[in-house]
């Protein structure tokens, strides 16, 4: 694999859910040695720092039924600028977060410089919701469709075109808790969802043989936005929305191993990373641990 230089992009993201503390999930991967390792791998790093995120606390949430869509779409705006202006000087982005709303403006800034670009969404949820069929009105939960050109134009029509990604180019991989409204999306899209029970059914060998065959079909870069809540919280304690029954830290080594083979990924975002809500900072340690499989560590 081309060992392409990388940035490192920190998104101090916590206006797209409601617990406090995921705005230091940046600090936290920071904190676990992302960028030594990467070194470590043989890649020229540089990392840029934190984007600009107002506190939730300085702001009023407004419309209940999409909480700081202002704020929201004022940031993914300008990470958007900075994921496309990073790939455009033929670097490797990769976004540290930070809730997943945040994924709409990485996935903006990405698609701006690729023609086809496809998605692997790594996810105990589907993150497919809308204002209307969203249960809780945060962001967070409608990255996804919002990328797929579903959902509030303010949000939708970032960097200026949409939709970012195609429902054949995306896949989701670990779900095991979606909403009526995101199912009856997946059905209408016909988006591939390999949920918990393919992984078990299939394994983790056959699920991303079949993923990886997806989203490099017509596709000429291909984005991983891995959720840290798609591991099992047993593995990755230190997210907002856990749900039990969760892919397995080997399981996931193994996924991020065969996209390295593939040499296919030209993007990644490690979110949902809560130190807060963590012990000893073991989620932000598998998020670079994986991160080092993604970027090729091999045992031997
Ligand atoms: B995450 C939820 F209702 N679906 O929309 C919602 F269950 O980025 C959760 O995947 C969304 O962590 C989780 O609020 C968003 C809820
Ligand atoms: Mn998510
Ligand atoms: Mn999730
Ligand atoms: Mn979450």
């Amino acid at each position: 694999m081309e060992k392409k230089p990388i940035t490192i992009i920190g998104m101090p993201m916590d206006l797209g859910q409601g617990r406090r503390g995921v705005d230091m999930g940046p600090s936290a991967i920071r904190y676990a040695s992302a960028q030594a390792l990467l070194q470590k791998l043989g890649y020229e790093v540089e990392d840029l720092g934190d984007l600009h995120v107002p506190s939730p606390e300085s702001k009023s949430a407004g419309d209940p039924k999409l909480k700081y869509l202002n704020e929201i779409r004022d940031v993914c705006e300008k990470l958007a600028e900075t994921v496309s202006g990073v790939i455009a000087r033929d670097r490797f982005p990769l976004v540290l977060g930070g809730d997943h709303s945040m994924a709409i403006g990485t996935i903006a800034g990405a698609a701006a410089q690729y023609e086809n670009m496809g998605v692997i969404w790594y996810d105990a949820h589907g993150d497919l919701n809308t204002g209307e069929t969203s249960p809780s009105g945060n962001i967070h939960g409608m990255s996804l469709a919002v990328s797929l050109g579903i959902g509030h134009p303010d949000l939708v029509n970032i960097g200026g075109f949409a939709p970012k990604v195609r429902p054949e180019h995306t896949v989701i991989i670990g779900a095991r808790e979606l909403d009526p409204g995101e199912r009856d999306l997946i059905g209408q899209l016909g988006i591939k969802v390999f949920t918990m029970h393919e992984i078990d059914r299939l394994g983790m060998a056959r699920v991303m043989e079949e993923a990886i065959g997806i989203v490099s079909n017509g596709t000429d870069g291909v984005h991983l936005s891995l959720d840290l809540d798609g591991l099992d919280p047993k593995d990755a304690p230190g997210v907002g929305t856990p749900v039990p029954g969760g892919v397995t830290y080997r399981e996931s080594h193994l996924a991020m191993e065969m996209l390295a083979e593939a040499g296919i990924v030209t993007s990644a975002e490690f979110v949902e990373v809560n130190p807060i809500l963590d012990r000893e900072n073991q989620t932000a340690k598998v998020a670079v641990a994986l991160m080092g499989s993604v970027f090729g560590q091999k045992v031997l």
